[in-house]
């Protein structure tokens, strides 16, 4: 295949999104293709120096006649020079809104025919899809890409639901960097965390937004709390967080629920780690869960959105209803006191980013579609 310059813009703050575009980039990257990131800032996964990666930073005028900063604008002119400086082969954007926007709006400044590849995450659908306000934006984003991608089958249908788009959505999965999420050695942390040798730990991690009912993870270790030794580490910061402070404070429970906030040491944290839970009302895929599966972590997530194309009940975690927190603590409990079971189940876990999800296949699903692309321009 020959070597491609492939325009990517992303969230490149925090966010499954922007995580999955950037470390696609990185591996792009490392196959020898060039790699130009579009985007407010540099991608906080951009973690080291690469030759042939490039970030094109976008200006936002705040003239004082703005009411809002043009961002939209600024991104679709940013990328319009990029296609044009660069002599690029293809973009690839990631959330629809306003990124499939700007994308062909850019291409349309260019005067260029280069294909552009959308894929969509989750909330740009979910959420945002069910505002009539942006519906029609993104239906117009969708529709104007050549390729549109979504994370699962259940997002692709609930596109086609919500969206209603006259379009072909392929789905292709998420994946982690298995070179940093893996079963390791992590040391010292869980004495530095202050937890004892035999206490079980159960961790949970997100944006802490409402779509997280994070009051479910804290309900369910409460049931299990008290029953086996166990600290719940919550991992991550958000609106919802002085609730959740609230709610720890009210069980009675804050000397065993740790508040780790924002971290960078995800991977290390995981291997520590006996149980991750995720019982999100809305989850187009649930990253975190592949990055827990892939240091070896069995999962509890509720049985919605793309959880159920990940979680295979009894082989690498189990699947509970929205907001069944008796159910959750009960396969926690079964799951964290017998040591047989537990083995079974992070070898499944271990197995499922193997056989289903290893970046290398989902690497291959990308390439395929840029080379389909290619060959039709
Ligand atoms: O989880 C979030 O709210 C962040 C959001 C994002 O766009 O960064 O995550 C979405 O995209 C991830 C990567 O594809 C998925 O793994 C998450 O499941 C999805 N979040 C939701 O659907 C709520």
């Amino acid at each position: 295949m020959r070597k491609m310059k492939i325009g990517i813009t992303c969230y490149p703050t925090v966010g499954g999104s922007g995580i999955i575009a950037t470390e696609l980039g990185k591996m792009l990257a490392e196959q020898g293709h060039e790699v130009h990131f579009i985007t407010s800032s540099t991608p906080f996964r951009l973690n080291r120096m690469y030759a042939n990666i490039f970030s094109h930073q976008v200006d936002v005028n705040t003239y004082s006649v703005f009411q809002y900063p043009p961002y939209d604008i600024a991104l679709a002119t940013k990328i319009a020079e990029v296609i044009k400086n660069e002599k690029l082969d293809l973009l690839h954007v990631h959330y629809a809104i306003p990124h499939a926007v700007c994308a062909i709006l850019g291409r349309d400044m260019a005067k260029s025919d280069i294909g552009i590849v959308t894929t969509l995450h989750g909330t740009d659908i979910t959420v945002l899809g069910a505002d009539s306000s942006l519906r029609e934006a993104i239906r117009y984003g969708i529709e104007g890409s050549d390729v549109v991608t979504a994370v699962s089958n259940s997002l692709r249908d609930q596109t086609y639901e919500l969206v209603g788009a006259d379009k072909r959505i392929e789905t292709v999965y998420n994946f982690v960097d298995e070179r940093e999420y893996h079963v390791k050695d992590a040391g010292r942390l869980k004495q530095e965390l202050g937890i004892g040798e035999n206490e079980k730990i159960l961790i949970h991690v997100s944006n802490f937004r409402n779509v997280k009912r994070v009051e479910d993870i804290v309900e369910t270790f409460h049931k299990v709390h008290g029953k086996v030794d166990a600290k719940l580490l919550l991992v991550g910061d958000g609106p919802e967080m002085g609730r959740i402070v609230q709610l720890v404070n009210k069980l009675g429970i804050e000397e065993d629920v740790l508040f780790l906030g924002k971290r960078d040491n995800l991977s290390e944290l995981y291997n520590i780690s006996d149980l991750k839970l995720l019982m999100s009302e809305k989850e187009s895929f649930g990253l975190v869960l592949l990055e827990a599966m892939a240091c070896g972590v069995p999962c509890i997530g509720t049985a919605v959105g793309g959880m159920p194309e990940l979680i295979d009940n009894g082989v690498n975690g189990y699947l509970v209803e929205l907001g069944d927190t008796e159910g959750a603590a009960a396969q926690a409990l079964q799951l964290l006191t017998d040591p047989e079971e537990h083995a079974r189940l992070v070898q499944g876990a271990l197995a499922t980013v193997q056989q289903r999800f290893h970046s290398t296949a989902i690497l291959g699903e990308y390439l395929g579609i840029y080379s389909r692309l290619l060959e039709k321009g």
